[in-house]
């Protein structure tokens, strides 16, 4: 059992694996920047240390300062959170190397997913569906278009090194596919030191979709359904929900029997995102993230589960604490992500917060670091809190998301709380008829 966790990370999440270890009583170690010292995860920890200057890369992204902080500690284990070393594979190992437990799957799983084609190729032969297109890196143009030709266009080149949406171009026809093929090799060698790309058929209107699946290392896994998570600017998601509003529940079924059975072959541990687009009732596997994701509060709603006691559970080398059987639909969940942004544009609005006030009541759940009287440093993520309702339907939680931002208050800076209650007005939102391009066509009519 571990007596105590040193939390490599900062902010809401901080918080929320802080109560997870509380709840089990298990001693918790936060860990900040000089620019912290005044966080709200340092003053909830039962201790903490300064592990380096405002920089993250001096912080929160230092493997050696955080494995120092667990030393002089003498915490057993290290939960990353999201973000920042949770999909790390080197920190992992050199955790390994010191006889830390990391909170999380293994280096070798993390390493494995992180490189996209292989990824791919893992998923396909684990029973997984993929989209359409070339096996693994794609060396000319030539090759390219003799691939494009037997999938058609349009199709969309991605670097192997990217993710997140960082370096894809779409090609429409063979004409385009010279420039585009060209361009994503060369933004791939700038971007990421690897100019490998590989092609796929391009989905024109697909929903996002991302299957939450949780294993205990030993070869058994479950799924937790899946997330709507279509609503996204400039690949940021902004809006997510559970269980994804188009969604049947064979749909589910069938597509969270095939990503748990995958995960149990390879005997994956912890929580994991099996992420896909989904396109006239079909479903093609992107990406699979490592980690525990920022929206997991709405899987957490309609199972009724605590996805980060399970976490450190099975870390312990404990069994999960559910079944498949056990894990039963109920209801909706929605959450929004409050941002210290300034609309239209987004622009990151850190600064000093005169008011704050957390909606509450039935089926509301606020998760924040934020605090009166805080400041907001400029050094990290804008997210400043996750408001998440829970309704019987999808009707009830958005009635209750629309009560639950009006309760709301957020004072002193600019947030994205008006971006939600506009959101809200929309008949497309309302009835759940939206795919990736939704929201920057939106915001391309609503602002210009
Ligand atoms: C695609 C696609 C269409 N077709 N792949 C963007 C981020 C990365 N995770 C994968 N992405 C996409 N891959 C094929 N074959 C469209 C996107 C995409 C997207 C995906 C999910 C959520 C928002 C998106 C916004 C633009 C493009």
């Amino acid at each position: 059992m571990f007596e105590k966790i040193l939390i490599a990370n900062r902010g809401e999440i901080a918080l929320r694996v802080i109560r997870a270890c509380r709840e089990m009583g298990i001693r918790s170690v936060a860990v900040h920047s000089t620019a912290d010292a005044d966080a709200m995860h340092v003053r909830m920890a039962d201790e903490s240390v300064c592990i380096g200057p405002n920089s993250s890369a001096q912080s929160y992204l230092s493997v050696p300062a955080i494995i120092s902080a667990c030393e002089i500690t003498g915490a057993q284990a290290i939960h990353p959170g999201y973000g920042f070393l949770s999909e790390n594979a080197n920190f992992v190992q050199a955790l390994e190397d010191h006889g830390i437990t990391f909170i999380g799957p293994t280096a070798e799983h993390i390493r494995i997913m992180g490189d996209k084609i292989t990824a791919k190729e893992t998923a396909r032969n684990l029973g997984i569906p993929v989209v359409p297109g070339s096996d693994g890196g794609v060396p000319d143009t030539a090759a390219a278009k003799k691939i494009a030709k037997e999938i058609g266009y349009p199709v969309i080149i991605k670097a192997t090194a990217g993710g997140g949406g960082r370096g894809m171009k779409v090609a429409q026809d063979e004409d385009g596919l010279e420039i585009a093929f060209r361009t994503a090799r060369s933004e791939a060698k700038a971007a990421f030191g690897n100019d490998e790309v590989y092609i796929e058929k391009y989905l024109q209107r697909p929903r996002h979709i991302e299957i939450q699946v949780f294993g205990d290392g030993k070869g058994n896994a479950v799924h937790l359904g899946e997330r709507d998570c279509s609503l996204q600017r400039r690949h940021q998601k902004v809006f997510e929900e559970a269980p994804g509003p188009v969604i049947t529940a064979e749909q589910r079924a069938e597509i969270g029997g095939i990503c748990a059975n995958a995960v149990a072959k390879i005997n994956y541990i912890g929580a994991g995102t099996i992420e896909f687009l989904f396109e006239d009732g079909e479903f093609y596997f992107i990406e699979m993230n490592t980690r525990l994701q920022v929206e997991h509060p709405v899987t957490e709603a309609i199972f009724g589960v605590d996805l980060v006691r399970e976490q450190i559970r099975v870390a312990e080398g404990l069994p999960m604490s559910f079944t498949q059987d056990d894990l039963v639909v109920n209801g909706h969940a929605i959450e929004v992500r409050i941002n210290a942004e300034k609309l239209p544009n987004f622009a990151p609005c850190p600064g000093r917060i005169t008011q704050y006030h957390a909606p509450g009541g039935l089926g509301v759940r606020m998760d924040s670091a934020l605090y009166d009287g805080y400041s907001i440093p400029p050094y990290y993520d804008s997210l400043i809190g996750k408001l998440i309702v829970h309704g019987r339907d999808r009707p009830e939680a958005l009635a209750r998301l629309r009560r639950a931002l009006g309760e709301l208050i957020v004072d002193g800076i600019d947030t994205t709380i008006p971006l939600f209650h506009a959101l809200l007005q929309e008949p497309d939102i309302a009835s759940g008829a939206y795919s990736i391009h939704w929201l920057e066509k939106w915001l391309a009519k609503e602002f210009g």
